[in-house]
């Protein structure tokens, strides 16, 4: 009479381990450091580039540049912060059926884009200076 045991083949274990490993590490990877949305190639034909200028938040005369752009619907509108101080581009209107953005505060050298279907006219401040930061965006069907 024999006995047949089950011998796990160690190659098979050790690459199951590996699996594992990589499969976990990833994991963690992806969980410890998020993607991050790349800034878009702009300006293109599809993307539209705003500045915000350098000195605009203690000069009151400075704005965003430009601060009244048309666009095709679809396309995306990026801001860049060229100043040393924080901003921020939050809609305050939009059109039925869009959806508000906000950039949430844009730190030095930082951007921040939208894609805008919804044809209409879209209004734009920044949080920290609205009596002189505003936008306006028109979007052409
Ligand atoms: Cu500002």
């Amino acid at each position: 009479m024999t006995t047949s045991s089950y011998q796990p083949d160690t190659v098979v274990l050790s690459a199951l381990l590996l699996v594992g490993l990589v499969l976990g590490g990833s994991m963690f990877y992806v969980l410890v450091f998020p993607a991050k949305p790349k800034p878009i190639v702009c300006p293109s034909p599809t993307a539209t580039c705003i500045d915000i200028p350098f000195g605009v938040s203690f000069d009151s005369s400075k704005n965003f540049v430009l601060s009244n752009v048309t666009i095709a619907a679809g396309t995306f509108v990026q801001w860049k912060n060229h100043d040393e101080s924080p901003h921020t581009a939050t809609a305050t209107l939009v059109p039925p059926g869009a959806t508000k953005f906000d950039s949430g505060e844009l730190d030095s050298g930082n951007t921040f884009f939208v894609q805008l279907t919804t044809p209409g006219l879209y209004t734009y401040h920044c949080n920290f200076h609205p009596m002189w930061m505003r936008g306006v965006i028109i979007v052409k069907p």
